[in-house]
């Protein structure tokens, strides 16, 4: 064949384009990133990390990020994509990046729903959930976001399979759970923050969303979160709000920022990207990058302040 056609950061890239991206930009920076496969979806896809870090003799510490825990969400992969850009486009030059780079590694998993994602681009545009299936019920899939072990379906999720915000059969039914639980699990001792990145409302969420109850770390969390907050601000104007999860948007068990942080991973926080719902999941192309140059400058100031505590 020919050569490819340059990856395009501002579309919303189908699976098939992101697997040919992910080969191509790790094979071209292998001094900056390396790829693993953390496991399968239900139907076969492999669930592709990018690590991003100078190489380092040492054991480095770590951020987890991923996007697309749910598939009708895609201004969420596409800031995975431009993440990715951003951090080998800009290291060597901006001091923050090269910095953080040289000291930390940047795990990234740009699509965790691969099958539900594939599904919104084929066949219902407003899919959310996985696209597993058990004999014993006609309706498919579970919501990733209620299957983590996190106050297991207790608030805020159904256990009916045809909800949109089914808890599955059990904590980390969902192999995609599975694999992003199993590798936080292996990786736990260098991953000091995890980021997790949705659509839409414009918030930054922090646990807890499972119980009303404030978390240990609250008023520090709270306190990230305003300045990444005010930093998202300071580009374009985008006002977002932060606060817990059951207090913000609404109580809602099973959600992996709240299974990260009862781990012990204490700077866990759930971005809700634009808009606040007249575009809603439908976000125009013309957002993606606006929007993804704004949400850098959030998670470029979580990141500093991980480094530096
Ligand atoms: N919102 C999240 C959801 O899963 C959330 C909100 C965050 C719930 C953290 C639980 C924990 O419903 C979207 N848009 O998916
Ligand atoms: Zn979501």
């Amino acid at each position: 064949g020919g050569s490819p056609r340059a990856h395009s950061y501002t579309k919303y890239n189908t699976w098939s384009d992101i697997q040919n991206w992910m080969n191509s930009i790790s094979s071209s920076n292998p001094n900056l990133i390396s790829k693993q496969v953390i496991g399968n979806t239900y139907e076969g896809r492999p669930m592709t990390v990018l690590k991003l870090g100078k190489a380092s003799s040492s054991a480095k510490p770590a951020i987890f990020m991923d996007c697309g825990i749910h598939a009708r969400e895609w201004i969420s992969p596409a800031f995975c994509q431009w993440f990715v850009k951003e951090a080998l486009s800009t290291y060597g030059s901006d001091s923050q990046m090269t910095s953080l780079l040289n000291q930390m590694d940047v795990f990234v998993l740009p699509v965790f729903n691969i099958d539900g994602y594939a599904y919104t681009h084929t066949n219902n545009r407003m899919w959310r959930k996985t696209r597993s299936s058990r004999s014993g019920s006609s309706c498919v899939g579970a919501d990733p976001n209620r299957n983590f072990d996190a106050g297991w379906c207790t608030l805020g999720a159904s256990s009916n399979p045809c909800s949109d915000t089914f808890c599955g059969y059990s904590p980390e039914s969902e192999i995609e759970v599975k694999n992003v639980a199993d590798f936080i699990r292996r990786n736990k001792s260098v991953i000091k923050a995890y980021i997790t990145m949705h659509s839409y409302s414009q918030l930054l969420l922090f646990p807890y969303s499972y119980k009303y109850g404030l978390a240990a770390d609250h008023s520090e969390l709270l306190k990230v979160a305003q300045g990444a907050s005010a930093a998202l601000q300071s580009l374009y104007g985008t006002r977002y709000t932060s606060g817990p999860g059951a207090t913000t948007i609404y109580p809602a068990a099973g959600g992996s920022d709240d299974w990260a942080y009862d781990l012990g991973v204490k700077y866990s926080y759930t971005f809700e990207l634009r808009d606040t719902g007249r575009y809603g999941f439908l976000l125009p192309e013309s957002q993606i990058k606006p929007t993804c140059e704004e949400t850098m400058l959030a998670f470029k100031y979580i990141a500093a302040y991980v480094q530096k505590n």
